[in-house]
């Protein structure tokens, strides 16, 4: 870092923009966050340490659900009643495939217009196409950097496919799950890890002629549930969490006070034994080793003597004359001799 205070007064106008919950100050971090220019990149760790100070306070939720299932229209409905409830709510996507489903984006847009114009609502997607990895570390921090502007209620809105979920409930405190009201078929197709990852499932579209096959849905979901998750080994001091089955129409909107009563309830069990901060600090030190990674791994494949080497050590693994194993080592020694 060559002279991070160069423009001390600037910096300081935008920390204290954002800090006083100026949304367009948020936007402009978040970009700022999402730079890959090194100048950027500077300016992005000193907003960081200014904003971490103001950070932890909020829910955090992810949402997830197959494509369709109304995870847009659900969170415009839930995001806009918790802000007539006095919550400021943040809604950041997880979506390293949306390259290849170029449409959902601009579909947010329209879908979420009442939530996107909501002056207590901050919405933002990720750019498409990026590594998970990558994606992981924005949304990360563009989520420390909403804490710091006060948004009490951070949704990370996921989509349901690859790993996605399990990035989003790493970096959160609760899972929300969303399905269809045709669990029974649904189910089958849903991965077992993911149930399980859930804190809360919402059938959505229960409503119309849907609202009784949501009924029996719900039941067959709750019964899964149980059968996924067994009572673990009785412990006096702490209650097992029961996820909740929750019917929904987020576009009559009803269900969404029940929602957000579990999510209340849900965080107020993770508060008993300070079990929400062991979380975070769990998830504060993976997020550590995954960064410190990827930060030595990018280092490493810039420097000149590596790359240098690179393209015979690569021949010579591929030709199957030399074990990964070792040619990896070398490529970290070439690395520690020439690195400054
Ligand atoms: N009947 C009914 N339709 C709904 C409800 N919620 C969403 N929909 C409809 O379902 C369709 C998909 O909704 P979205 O909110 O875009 O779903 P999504 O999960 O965000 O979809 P992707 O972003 O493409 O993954 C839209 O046509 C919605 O109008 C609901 O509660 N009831
Ligand atoms: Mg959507």
């Amino acid at each position: 870092m060559s002279n991070p205070n160069a423009n001390p007064g600037k910096q300081m106008t935008e920390v204290e923009a954002l800090l006083s919950g100026d949304r367009r100050a948020l936007a402009r971090a978040i970009t700022v966050l999402e730079s890959t220019r090194a100048a950027d990149r500077r300016l992005a760790e000193k907003l960081l340490r200014c904003a971490m100070p103001h950070t932890g306070n909020s829910i955090r939720i992810a949402i997830s659900g197959a494509p369709g299932v109304g995870k847009s229209t659900f969170i415009e409905a839930f995001g806009n009643r918790a802000t007539e409830q006095g919550h400021r709510i943040a809604v950041l996507t997880v979506d390293p495939t949306s390259s290849f489903s170029g449409g959902s984006i601009l579909g947010d847009k329209t879908r979420m217009h009442t939530l996107a114009t909501n002056p207590h609502a901050f919405i933002r997607s990720s750019p498409s196409g990026q590594i998970l990895g990558g994606v992981a570390r924005r949304t990360g921090e563009a989520m420390l950097v909403c804490e710091a502007a006060g948004f009490d209620l951070i949704v990370v809105e996921t989509v349901g496919v690859g790993q996605s979920e399990i990035l989003a409930a790493s970096m959160t405190d609760i899972f929300l799950l969303l399905l269809l009201p045709t669990a029974g078929d649904e189910l089958q197709g849903i991965k077992r890890g993911i149930m399980e990852l859930a804190d809360v499932v919402v059938v959505n579209k229960a409503d119309g002629d849907m609202k009784k096959s949501a009924t029996a849905a719900a039941a067959d979901i709750q019964h899964a549930l149980a059968l996924l998750k067994p009572p673990p080994k009785p412990n006096p001091k702490r209650a097992q969490w029961r996820t909740p089955v929750v019917l929904v129409s987020s576009i009559e909107k009803t269900g969404l006070d029940e929602v957000q009563q579990k999510i209340n309830e849900c965080r107020r069990w993770l508060e008993t034994d300070g079990a929400l901060q062991k979380r975070r600090r769990r998830q504060a030190k993976q997020w550590l080793w995954n960064e410190t990674r990827e930060q030595l791994l990018a280092e490493l494949k810039q420097d000149n003597a590596v790359r240098e080497a690179l393209a015979a050590v690569v021949q010579q693994v591929s030709d199957g004359k030399l074990p990964a194993s070792v040619a990896a080592r070398d490529l970290i020694a070439t690395f520690m001799r020439s690195a400054p």
